[in-house]
This record gives C-alpha cells, sequence and structure tokens, in this order.
C-alpha cells in the first residue's frame, strides 16, 4: 500500500522565516509548497518619500546582501538620471559588492550547508567523525576559521562604503566619497590575504588550477591529484556530498536566469563581453537565449496579495490581502516568472550562462544536482578576486578621477530600473518619481525567484520543484529536502521585502 506522509522539512539557520512542506510518498518526496510566513512592506513603505531614499531604506531590507539592494538602488536612480558613473565609481562599487559576495559564498558553504554534514543522521558515514571536526556549529575547525577570516572582506566593505551592513555610500551617476590610496591599499591587503587564505583553506591550489578544471573528468583528475585538494572545504564538499548522495537530488526545472552584474569601468585590464563580468542571460539546460527585462512578470495567483493579473513590475502593485483567492495562497513570496516560465537563478545560473565548461558539462550530463548548485556556489569567489585586485590597482594609479556624474543629489521624475545579479541571484529595483516623490518601488530578489510558490498555471518554484524525487530515509527527519532547498541558500526577508 502507498503511504503518503506530509511533513515539515527543518529549515533552521534560514534568513526570515520559511516553511517548506512536502508529501512523501514510497520513500520519495512527491509534492513541495514553500510559504514565507511574514509579510514585511518595504515597497508600499517607500511610496512618498524623497526620490533618494531608497538609497538609504532598501539596505535594510537585508543584514546579509545589503550593498546589493544599495546597487539596485544606486543603479535605478542612474538610469532614470540617465547617468553613467565614471570608471573609479565603477571599480568601487563593484570592489564593494564582490567583497561581500566573496565573504558570503564561504560563509554560506561552511557555516550553512556543510554544517548539517554533523549531522548525526549521518553517523554511519566513514567521513562523520571528520565531518564533527569540521562543521560542528560553532565549534568545528572549519567553521571557527571561516567565521574568523571572511571577517576581513566585510571591512573592505567598510572601508569603501563607511560601514558594513547598510551602508548607504552610493549616489546616483557615482559613489559620495573617493577612498584615499592608503584605505585603497589596505583594501588590496585585505583582499590579496583572503585570497591567499581562500587558496589555501578553500580550495586547496592556486586559482590558475582550479581554472583549469574545466570538465567532470577533469573535477575527479583534480580530486585525487593531492591530498590539499582533497582535503580542502571544495574537496571535502565533493567528496561527503557524493557519499550522502547529494549529487543525485535537486535538479529542478533547469531554467536559469541571470540579469548580469559588474559594468566594466571605460578603460579597464580587464576583459569581458557585453562589458559585464558576469554575462546577462536566461537558459533551458545549457540553451542560453539573451536576456530581455521585458519578459518578467509576477504572479500573486498563490501569494497572500488581492488578485490581479500577471504584472511588469513596472506596474507592480503590492496589495497584502491575507484572505484572498479561496483558499489556494500559502505564501506571502510572490511568484516570478520569466516568459511566463519558473526560474532558477544564483551562482550555479551565472556559471552556465556565462559558458563556465565545468558546469556546462555537469548541466548538459543532466547532473544538475544539489551538490553541483552548492559546488558553484563555493568556488565564485575564484572568478571574482583577479577582476577585484585590478580594480584596485586601478584605482591606486588614478588618484582623484571623478567619482561621480552630475551632482549626486538631483534626480529628476521618471522611471527606471536596478538590474544586477545579487549573492543569491538576480536581484532587480523598479522606481517610478513623480513629483520628486517615489511613485512606484518594486523589488524582486533572488529568493524570490528561487523560493516562489506555485503560478496561476500551477507550475511550482524553482525549489519546490527541486525537491519533488528526493529520497527521504527518514519521513520524521527529511534532512535530505533540506539539503536541496539550501542549496539555494534561501533569505527569506528578501524574499518577501
Ligand atoms: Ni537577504 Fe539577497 C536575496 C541576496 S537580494 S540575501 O534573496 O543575495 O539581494
Amino acid at each position: 500500500m502507498t503511504k503518503r506522509i506530509l511533513c515539515d522539512v527543518p529549515m533552521n539557520r534560514v534568513e526570515g522565516d520559511l516553511e517548506v512542506r512536502i508529501e512523501v510518498k514510497d520513500g520519495r518526496v512527491a509534492d513541495a509548497w514553500s510559504a514565507g510566513t511574514l509579510y514585511r512592506g518595504f515597497e508600499n513603505l517607500m511610496r512618498g518619500r524623497g526620490a533618494l531614499d531608497g538609497l538609504v531604506m532598501t539596505p535594510r531590507i537585508c543584514g546579509i546582501c545589503s550593498t546589493t539592494h544599495l546597487t539596485a538602488a544606486a543603479r535605478a536612480l542612474d538610469a532614470i538620471a540617465g547617468l553613467t558613473p565614471p570608471d573609479n565609481a565603477l571599480r568601487v562599487r563593484n570592489v564593494a559588492l564582490m567583497a561581500e559576495h566573496a565573504q558570503s559564498d564561504v560563509r554560506q558553504s561552511v557555516l550553512m550547508f556543510m554544517a548539517d554534514f554533523a549531522n548525526a543522521a549521518h553517523g554511519g558515514e566513514p567521513l562523520f567523525d571528520e565531518a564533527v571536526r569540521r562543521y560542528r556549529p560553532g565549534a568545528g575547525s572549519s567553521a571557527v576559521e571561516t567565521l574568523s577570516a571572511t571577517r576581513s572582506l566585510l571591512e573592505v566593505v567598510g572601508i569603501l562604503g563607511g560601514q558594513w551592513p547598510h551602508s548607504s555610500f552610493m549616489v546616483p551617476g557615482g559613489v559620495a566619497f573617493a577612498p584615499s590610496s592608503s584605505s585603497v591599499l589596505q583594501c588590496l591587503h585585505l583582499v590579496r590575504g583572503y585570497r591567499a587564505w581562500y587558496e589555501r583553506f578553500v580550495l586547496g591550489c592556486s586559482l590558475e588550477r582550479w581554472a583549469a578544471v574545466d570538465s567532470r573528468a577533469a573535477l575527479d583528475a583534480w580530486l585525487d591529484e593531492a591530498p590539499a585538494q582533497r582535503d580542502g572545504e571544495v574537496g571535502f564538499l565533493l567528496r561527503f556530498g557524493r557519499a550522502i548522495g547529494l549529487d543525485a537530488v535537486g535538479r529542478g526545472h533547469e531554467a536559469f536566469l541571470s540579469y548580469g552584474s559588474f559594468d566594466l569601468p571605460a578603460q579597464t585590464a580587464v576583459a569581458a563581453p557585453n562589458g559585464q563580468l558576469v554575462a546577462a542571460g536566461a537558459a533551458q539546460g545549457t540553451m542560453v537565449a539573451p536576456f530581455d527585462p521585458a519578459r518578467i512578470a509576477e504572479d500573486v495567483s498563490h501569494a497572500w496579495y488581492r488578485e490581479s493579473a500577471s504584472r511588469h513590475p513596472a506596474q507592480g502593485a503590492t496589495d497584502p490581502y491575507a484572505s484572498a483567492h479561496t483558499g489556494r495562497a500559502y505564501s506571502w513570496v510572490k511568484a516570478p516568472r520569466y516568459d511566463g516560465r519558473a526560474m532558477e537563478t544564483g551562482p550555479l545560473a551565472e556559471a552556465v550562462i556565462g559558458g563556465r565548461p565545468l558546469f556546462a558539462d555537469i548541466v548538459a550530463a543532466g547532473e544538475t544536482s544539489a551538490l553541483a548548485r552548492q559546488l558553484a556556489r563555493l568556488v565564485r569567489p575564484a572568478t571574482l578576486f583577479p577582476a577585484m585586485e585590478t580594480w584596485l590597482e586601478e584605482l591606486l594609479a588614478n588618484p582623484g578621477a571623478p567619482i561621480v556624474a552630475g551632482d549626486g543629489r538631483q534626480v529628476p521624475d521618471g522611471e527606471g530600473a536596478g538590474l544586477l545579479q545579487a549573492a543569491r541571484g538576480a536581484l532587480g529595483h523598479w522606481v517610478r518619481i513623480e513629483d520628486g516623490r517615489i511613485a512606484r518601488y518594486q523589488v524582486i530578489t533572488p529568493t524570490a525567484w528561487n523560493g516562489s510558490p506555485r503560478d496561476a498555471q500551477g507550475v511550482r518554484g524553482a525549489w519546490e520543484e527541486a525537491v519533488v524525487g528526493t529520497h527521504v530515509a527518514d519521513p520524521a527527519h527529511p534532512i535530505e529536502a533540506g539539503y536541496v532547498v539550501r542549496s539555494f541558500d534561501p533569505c527569506l526577508v528578501c524574499a518577501v521585502h
């Protein structure tokens, strides 16, 4: 007889309030519902405020990705004012945001994802004792070292932006102040130190050696090549993750989205196609198409908002209505869709859309999984350090160059959008200014894409879909489903903003 069980996935160590309910049938997840259980209302708080207030208020949407929200807010105002930030402003903005990403990528991997490797449910694994030594929350050697080493990158944001989190150092057309040469030197020292730590502790090899890992076969060869590589954080993630089957769960829709990120200065030694270090695109598997922001719409058919047709965020509304929809609604997270499709966003999406050979090979082989997603997150900083160092060196070589176009204070009436890649994926702010005040402010965050509820067609959100099919050994403790959701790094305060 088929046994159906409804249970909740344990979702501690998550920013904000998330409930994931699964239906387990014959030992596998048959269906899933993801709920953001808190309403926040930032979009409505913004209406009627001064045109510049998004720069101060929206970084408060989140304590872990505040520099991202500041950048989106500033880019929306750049667009409305028709201003292109000068090269030094782009360098400062980019380096601060990359520093926030590169600490978050390692913290989330070690402190949030790999922390579960020390769960007693894995007691029978040959590597379990080592997992406990490394990842026991608050005490494991990797946990303690990661917490301490990642602080140095937050100092970089503090130096360039005045504080972390919740800094407001970006203005329309640039940044509010130029770091002194000694401040830039200090940042360069911190970034180089962190990169050396990352190579030794996380990769167990140089960035150059890692960059040569361009296929699944090359990854296996790399893992066997040297003890430092096998024993680094990436090596342990792969070995323990494979041992507990994380390479066989969490596939999802395999529809990937990136808005693109990190505009290149006009004069720079950093090379990348289409003027951005991280490419924009929308992909089904490895078939990548150009990204068109006009194709974004938010569906609220299963969210606690007053029912309306799907709307582009430039026409969006946030009208909370918890008793609506004859009981269909189950989340405060809206359901963003691209061309009507539920998309996954984040470092794996960036890697596939950017054509990084290792991840293109994994996805093309049908091996999209929780492990592949988490691997993409943990190795993303390797793609950021060279450009961070180059842009800091270029800041040193160009002291006194302009840091703002215009006066940094005036924003005309009009509308515009600020789109970029946050640590967890595609983030957009859509802003309309009328009579010098904010008339509309709509935000779509990475976790709204990844953690959305169903849409009017009944299509599940990205991690709802990814969790279906996951083998669950003990429905009372569905830790396997937890890994799948956690590989997206849920941030519910961002999702419900
Ligand atoms: Ni609150 Fe955020 C999300 C990221 S949006 S962590 O989702 O990354 O910028």
